[in-house]
């Protein structure tokens, strides 16, 4: 359809070539890099996440690396979720918020020693933010962007292919643990996480020279279980209700708008960032929440890439975030980022492409 122009501003993925061998057929961007999202064959791509295992290009999740003595300060003062009892080997789901409580990122917090974070994140510039707010409290932390790439294998035949590379000791870490290891020499940290609710690791990969050779190992390895390339799936993630930063949220989302106030604590020390402002949130009750939105309509709807508004008794209530035909609902489904007044079973309108589309707000997650 069209090109793109090279540029060093476009950071190459160490898995670029292998993707191209995959037969990539279209790109997002996200962090400054451009990552895979379908392979040609977007119904084989959801059955294999769901069936089998799905092998994913996920170089896009950079690490932002806090280290120093006071890297678990850093981390402390970012993320308004209680670390202090985080152990080096485990990872944990952090809102990171501005000072007003809008959400600006939503990484796994990574401890790989006392003095050694990564915040592995979403799509935006935290190692600015990180940088800025380590001078602004004269903290003794070096942040960076290491050579670090994360490659996914998802789906229920994960763990079968991740054993079968770096042995059994995988099948027994639990959710968000890591370990350091090598991968036939290649440096390389095993996790229990990914961007989907169908089980699997990441393979986070420390040598950049490696990529297309780490990726033929895993391609190799799950052979007998039917591997084949895929990316984050977008109907998978909206059936699990999988939140994605920028997609589902706005200038003005706090983590109590998008089903993440169970990350955080109003415990955690009064210099953290946004937790003032969290706590009055917290107090007062969030304007808007998060739903389930099913469509009445029972053909596949193209929502387009904005959002779109949802109405009740002709009064704009809120915005219709994402929505896709789910290929095991066999129904348009979607998330409501909607007034609080608006709770489940209510009926409401999407109007999109200029249609208004008639449909039920009910629970997240779908399935
Ligand atoms: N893996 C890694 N880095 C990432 C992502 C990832 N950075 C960007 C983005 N994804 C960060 N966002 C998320 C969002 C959700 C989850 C992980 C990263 C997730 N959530 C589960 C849930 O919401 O049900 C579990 C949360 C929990 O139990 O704590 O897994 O995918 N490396």
């Amino acid at each position: 359809m069209f090109g793109i122009t090279p540029s060093a501003r476009l950071r190459p993925s160490p898995y670029f070539e292998a993707t191209l061998a995959e037969g990539v057929t279209a790109f997002t961007t996200y962090n400054h890099m451009l990552m895979p999202t379908a392979f040609g064959d977007p119904e084989a791509e959801y059955w294999r996440l769901i069936n089998g295992v799905s092998q994913w290009d996920v170089a896009v999740e950079r690490q932002v690396q806090l280290k120093g003595p006071d890297a678990g300060r850093l981390a402390q003062i970012l993320a308004p979720r209680d670390l202090s009892r985080q152990q080096v080997g485990q990872g944990k789901y952090v809102p990171l918020c501005d000072h007003q409580g809008v959400l600006i990122n939503d990484p796994i917090c990574l401890k790989l020693a006392d003095d050694l974070y990564w915040l592995s994140i979403a799509d935006s510039n935290i190692w600015f933010w990180a940088g800025a707010i380590a001078a602004e409290r004269g903290l003794d932390v070096e942040v960076s962007e290491p050579d670090v790439s994360p490659m996914a294998l998802q789906g229920p035949k994960a763990e079968d292919v991740v054993a079968g590379v770096c042995g059994d000791w995988v099948r027994t870490l639990k959710y968000f643990w890591f370990r350091e290891t090598h991968v036939d020499g290649i440096p390389v940290v095993v996790q229990r996480s990914g961007w989907s609710k169908q089980g699997g690791f990441e393979i986070y990969l420390r040598d950049g020279t490696q990529g297309t050779r780490l990726w033929q190992i895993f391609k190799e390895a799950g052979r007998p279980y039917g591997i084949g390339p895929g990316g984050p799936n977008w109907c998978e993630r909206v059936e699990s209700g999988l939140v994605s930063y920028g997609g589902d949220t706005d200038r003005s989302t706090n983590p109590y708008e998008v089903r993440m106030g169970k990350y955080v604590d109003l415990g955690v020390p009064d210099d953290t960032l946004g937790i003032q402002a969290l706590r009055r949130i917290a107090a007062e009750g969030p304007r808007r929440h998060t739903l389930g939105i099913v469509l009445d309509a029972g053909d596949p709807v193209k929502p387009g890439f904005l959002w779109n508004p949802i109405f009740q008794g002709g009064r704009k209530v809120g915005d219709l975030t994402n929505c896709i035909f789910s290929y095991r609902m066999k129904k348009n489904i979607g998330f409501a980022l909607i007034e609080r007044g608006c709770a489940v079973g209510a009926r409401v309108e999407a109007r999109i492409g200029g249609i208004m589309q008639p449909g039920t707000l009910v629970e997240l997650p779908f399935i």
